[in-house]
């Protein structure tokens, strides 16, 4: 689309879901800058300054078109000093010269390239760093690390779970797994989440939200799962975390990231042949090998949850955080995977649907292809 310099826009509020932002982002130069950034101040355990970054990026996602002034910024939600001199600077030069300087640092290359292994968070990395590890093969082969087993897959299927998943390949998993689950019960149901409910064309994993009528029988339900995948000779690894989802402690719950449902992180092997015109090429992969490894998160909430479940999964996490932000500001409500806490009415609200969700929390409903924020 054609920019102008004052782009007739409608006011963006400042709540990510209040806005609608599809897979399209017309300020990529600025959005690409900003994460860096915030990755940086994330490593550095500057919250404040990190949150500011990523809201500022997600901000500028939804603008429809790309911002050619830094003036045409100035009516925009969340972008302050700091992030609109990045821009300015961007503009002017073609980059900006405090981003480049983090993208040669060494520390945030190696902290990036550690946390780029599955089951390696900022904590390992750091450590790694300080210890002076340098190279993945230096965490390897040293031998004053012990890798859990998380790790091992992590190292084990680097250059496989490194490169991201295509579409094709998300929907060729999601025929595989909806067949298992079918095979275990036939009142199974399984749904696309993350960003591929949203419509991304890519992704670093795929995320499925499995459930069934029958009370109580979800997490038997994915245990069979992974068990039958196990058997057809697909799964490479699983990190199982059992339920600890407990209807009677929802009042008192702690609205954190993690949610309480049962889950499993998995590592998948796929075939070439499974997928519609065939695998995305695995760069550097000269092995002859006709499968690759991709990584698959599956969750499973009781039936009756399956609404906030779906919402909370659905990303993206900027999105999420907001509608929590939303509704603990704005309606003095707690919303987390589990439920939906009214702190004026002391209940519990209920939701059949992402759609009663945003209802109760007085919010126009905005549907997952314009959720990524
Ligand atoms: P991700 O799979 O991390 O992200 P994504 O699908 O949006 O993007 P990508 O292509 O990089 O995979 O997370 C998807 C959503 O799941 C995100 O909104 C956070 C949510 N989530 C939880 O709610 N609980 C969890 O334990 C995890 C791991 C994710
Ligand atoms: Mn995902
Ligand atoms: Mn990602
Ligand atoms: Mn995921």
């Amino acid at each position: 689309p054609e920019a102008s310099p004052h782009p007739p826009m409608v006011e963006l509020s400042r709540y990510a879901c209040k806005r609608r932002t599809s897979t399209e982002n017309h300020n990529e130069i600025f959005t690409d800058a900003f994460e860096v950034l915030a990755e940086s101040y994330e490593f550095s355990q500057c919250d404040s300054q990190c949150l500011a970054f990523r809201r500022a990026a997600s901000v500028l996602k939804s603008v429809p078109c790309p911002l050619q002034h830094v003036g045409a910024a100035a009516s925009l939600p969340c972008l302050g000093g700091h992030t609109r001199a990045v821009m300015q600077e961007i503009l002017q030069y073609g980059q900006s010269c405090e981003v480049e300087k983090i993208l040669c640092n060494d520390r945030y290359q190696m902290l990036k390239l550690f946390t780029s292994v599955f089951g390696v968070g900022p904590k390992t990395a750091e450590k790694w760093y300080r210890g002076g590890l340098r190279t993945l093969k230096d965490a390897l082969e040293d031998p004053s690390i012990e890798l859990n087993s998380m790790q091992k897959a992590g190292f084990l299927h680097h250059k496989d779970i490194s490169q991201s998943v295509s579409r094709a390949e998300a929907m060729a998993l999601g025929d595989i797994l909806h067949e298992t689950a079918l095979g275990i019960s036939a009142h199974a149901v399984l749904v696309l989440t993350g960003g591929f409910r949203r419509g991304k064309a890519f992704g670093h994993d795929v995320d499925f939200l499995l459930s069934t009528p029958e009370k109580g029988k979800e997490e038997i339900l994915l245990l069979s799962l992974v068990d039958s995948l196990r058997r057809q000779g697909i799964l490479l690894y699983c990190d199982h975390h059992t339920s600890t989802f407990d209807i009677n402690n929802m009042p008192g719950v702690s609205f954190e990231a993690m949610d309480h449902f049962a889950k499993s992180f998995l590592i998948l092997r796929l075939y070439d042949s499974q997928v519609e015109g065939g695998l995305q090429r695995v760069e550097g992969q000269d092995d002859g090998r006709s499968w690759r490894a991709v990584r698959v998160d599956v969750v499973t909430p009781p039936m009756e949850r399956y609404a906030f479940a779906l919402l909370g999964w659905t990303g993206s996490r900027q999105f999420e955080r907001d509608l929590r932000r939303f509704a603990r500001k704005e309606n003095r409500m707690l919303l987390d995977n589990h439920g939906l806490w009214d702190n004026t009415k002391k209940e519990f609200l209920e939701a059949e649907s992402e759609e009663d969700i945003f209802a109760h929390l007085g919010l126009e409903y905005i549907e997952p292809q314009l959720r990524n924020a």
